[in-house]
């Protein structure tokens, strides 16, 4: 019995110095573990005689619960002590300075659609909206381009397996508009269009955005007054000089391009193509050709954006590069 006091003893003030739960639990299968000390004195209690094994098997039982009731005080100690370590080492000092939160920019390509928007909206024109996945008669049928044409081919369209295309324009955004609608029709049609074409000049995705003005009278007047507005409030120039050189598209007649002066550079920049709604088209509008006239206009807002920005390699545009991306910020 004196042993097993000293044993507990001794076992109760290494505890005391025990830091980590690590240590403790090694201290404790030392002593009530299978080979441990307090444990052995258990198995001692069958080499004793009856009348001894009684008293003796008690104190062995108090002397483990003893030392297992240290054992929850000491590991309650040292949790207490690790946690107030821990938020000791990790306090935050609030008066060293912040890192910044990084604010986000808008590519060059949204800036410069934002401010066409604006400029047309001020103009009376809604912005429409259409799926990127065509069919042959929106993209091409009902814009009056023929089966033989060569944009239809696949060098110069992408097609889907089902016989579909990636639009090659946003004139299917104006059909689907205005054919379940009666003029006066006034809207804009922005959006990526797709083209077989790859080089540092041309991506196979861009940005295009169409005009239309469907109403009783419009003529070519209203339109070169249109686009002259929209380039001198686009280009914040009220003396820039625009140009219309006569041209062929399918779905106007008559058509042009547009140019526009630069007066840095000296020279002109084709920067559009427009025409009077070919009659054809018209009607495949469901809009009588006999009673309406209109005209469309379509320019890409990528080439827009460069010029606007001084941006002089089109992959910039669609790189992604955040030292380029970043230079926009707050415009
Ligand atoms: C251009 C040039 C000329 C055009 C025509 C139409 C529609 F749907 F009304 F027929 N939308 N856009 C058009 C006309 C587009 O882009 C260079």
């Amino acid at each position: 019995m004196e042993q097993l006091s000293q044993v507990l003893s001794v076992a109760l003030n290494e505890m005391k110095l025990i830091a980590s739960i690590h240590d403790l639990e090694q201290l404790k299968s030392r002593y009530v573990g299978k080979q441990g000390l307090i444990t052995a004195f258990m198995q001692k209690l069958k080499d004793l005689a009856h009348e001894e094994r009684k008293a003796f098997g008690a104190q062995v039982n108090q002397v483990k619960t003893e030392f297992e009731t240290a054992l929850v005080v000491q590991r309650d100690a040292i949790l207490a002590q690790e946690l107030n370590n821990k938020l000791a080492n990790e306090s935050i000092d609030v008066s060293l300075p912040g890192r910044g939160c990084g604010t986000g920019s808008l590519h060059p390509v949204t800036l410069a659609l934002n401010r066409v928007v604006k400029i047309f909206a001020q103009l009376g024109f809604a912005v429409a909206d259409g799926p990127e996945i065509e069919n042959d008669y929106y993209n091409f049928k009902a814009l009056n381009i023929p089966d033989n044409h060569p944009a239809r081919a696949m060098q110069d369209t992408f097609y889907t397996e089902a016989g579909n295309v990636l639009r090659t324009h946003t004139s299917p955004i104006q059909v689907r508009y205005a054919e379940t609608r009666t003029p006066p029709i006034k809207i804009v049609a922005p959006g990526r269009v797709y083209r077989v074409d790859m080089d540092a000049t041309h991506s196979p995705m861009f940005h295009q955005m169409e005009l239309l003005w469907i109403e009783n009278g419009i003529s070519f007047a209203n339109l070169k007054a249109i686009i002259i507005e929209f380039m001198r409030k686009f280009f914040e120039d009220d003396s820039l000089q625009v140009r219309f050189r006569a041209s062929f598209f399918p779905f106007t007649e008559p058509s042009a391009e547009i140019d526009i002066f630069f007066s840095k550079t000296g020279k002109w920049l084709e920067v559009g193509g427009c025409g009077m709604v070919h009659p054809k088209v018209l009607n495949y509008m469901n809009i009588s050709s006999n009673e309406y006239t209109g005209f469309a206009f379509g320019f890409g807002i990528d080439r827009l954006a460069m010029l606007k920005y001084g941006i002089t390699d089109l992959r910039l545009m669609f790189e992604n590069d955040l030292d380029f991306l970043t230079q926009f910020k707050g415009l």
